[in-house]
């Protein structure tokens, strides 16, 4: 899916060329010669790729050429190799260019663009197609602050999004359900003994990255998926944290799925976050996160701010009369607030929401 619109980052910052000795050609080698690779790992300025065609298990070793300058290379891009790529031991290929990106991830470390963690942004993965949302139904237990934070992040991508509730052996998912009633939300349903069909037509053909807090069970779902992944796979400890076991995203092609033809596509396995900071993400677009909201926005005064004190927010009628979910509602403005500095992101929900035991984020 293309991104809605031209997106920033650090490559648009002009760097201005230090003092070199080796003199500016005109003609720059145009790498005519480059193959082409998928970036599956990042790790300590290597970068393992597949290229294009080759199985997975063959990887090429690869780091950055000098002339991509400043711009960086995530798990998920198209780049042009040259040098040794042979992939054999020891063989260093080099990265000459980096194809456009059709979607690009982000996550800030908080909301609030005015402080130096605001504007720490990362980018996550590049090129995705769908947004995995993994949430526990417990051990630990679903934040659906977290989830909603997830849906904007992934509106703002351009990504669609695709809700996964594991550890349903452990409890129900009604409550998480219930509360995106009136959202056309995906999802889907694991345990450890469910079979994965439904999952796997859902990811067939497709770039699909996993997020969630950590041991909710991405990197156990990852090895069910991809048998040879062999992912290391921690405990959440008696808090019900897990232990960030996970410390580096890595993209592993699927299997073929059943009665599904052609490219089976990839999946995402992503280090565990202890927050989904949107500081990057317009107010425009903080609010088509939420769609069961957006409507009724038309019946706002101009300039509307939509937050709990703004005269005349057309949101509260909407609400009272039923057409959406209150608790959505009040999520929506934690967002507002807390990317105005007003409130705490990470704050736990008992403390902020006492009404609302699975609000937190
Ligand atoms: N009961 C139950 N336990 C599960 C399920 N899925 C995963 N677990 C357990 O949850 C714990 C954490 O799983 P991981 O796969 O390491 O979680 P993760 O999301 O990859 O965690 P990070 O890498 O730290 O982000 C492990 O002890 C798993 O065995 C499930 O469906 N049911
Ligand atoms: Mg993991």
């Amino acid at each position: 899916m293309a991104t809605r619109r031209r997106e920033y980052d650090e490559d648009d910052v002009r760097v201005r060329p230090g003092k070199s000795s080796r003199p500016r050609t005109r003609t720059r080698p145009r790498h005519a010669d480059a193959v082409d690779g998928f970036v599956i790992a990042v790790d300590r300025g290597r970068y393992t790729c597949v290229l294009a065609g080759a199985d997975a298990d063959d990887t090429v070793t690869a780091m950055r050429a000098r002339e991509l300058g400043r711009k960086s290379v995530v798990v998920g891009d198209r780049v042009g190799l040259v040098g040794d790529t042979s992939g054999a031991a020891g063989a260093l290929a080099r990265i000459v260019r980096i194809a456009e990106r059709r979607s690009v991830l982000r996550r800030t470390a908080e909301d609030d663009a005015t402080t130096a963690e605001g504007r720490l942004e990362r980018v996550v993965v590049a090129n995705a197609d769908q947004l995995v949302i993994v949430s526990a139904l417990a051990d630990p237990p679903p934040r659906t602050g977290f989830i909603d934070r997830c849906l904007v992040a992934a509106y703002d991508a351009g990504i669609e999004p695709l809700l996964c509730l594991t550890k349903a052996d452990l409890a129900g998912p009604e409550q998480v359900l219930g509360y995106y009633t009136e959202l056309e939300l995906p999802y889907v349903l694991v345990r450890p003994d469910s079979d994965l069909d439904a999952l796997r037509a859902l990811l067939a053909g497709r770039v699909s990255v996993m997020v969630g807090h950590s041991g909710v069970g991405k990197s156990t779902l990852v090895n069910r998926l991809v048998p040879e992944a062999a992912r290391a796979v921690g405990v959440v400890s008696a808090i019900g944290r897990g232990r960030h076991t996970s410390t580096s995203a890595v993209a592993l092609r699927l299997p073929p799925a059943p009665g599904v033809d052609g490219d089976p596509g990839w999946i995402i396995d992503t280090p565990g976050v202890r927050s989904f900071g949107l500081a990057h993400v317009s107010a425009e677009s903080l609010l088509h996160g939420f769609a069961d909201l957006v409507e009724a926005t038309v019946d706002c005064p101009p300039n509307c701010p939509h937050t709990a004190d703004a005269p005349d927010c057309a949101l509260d009628a909407w609400v009272a009369a039923g057409k959406a979910d209150p608790r959505r509602l009040a999520s929506y403005r934690r967002l507002l607030s807390s990317r105005s500095g007003e409130g705490d992101p990470r704050g736990e929900a008992d403390q902020r929401n006492p009404g609302d035991p699975l609000a937190g984020s």
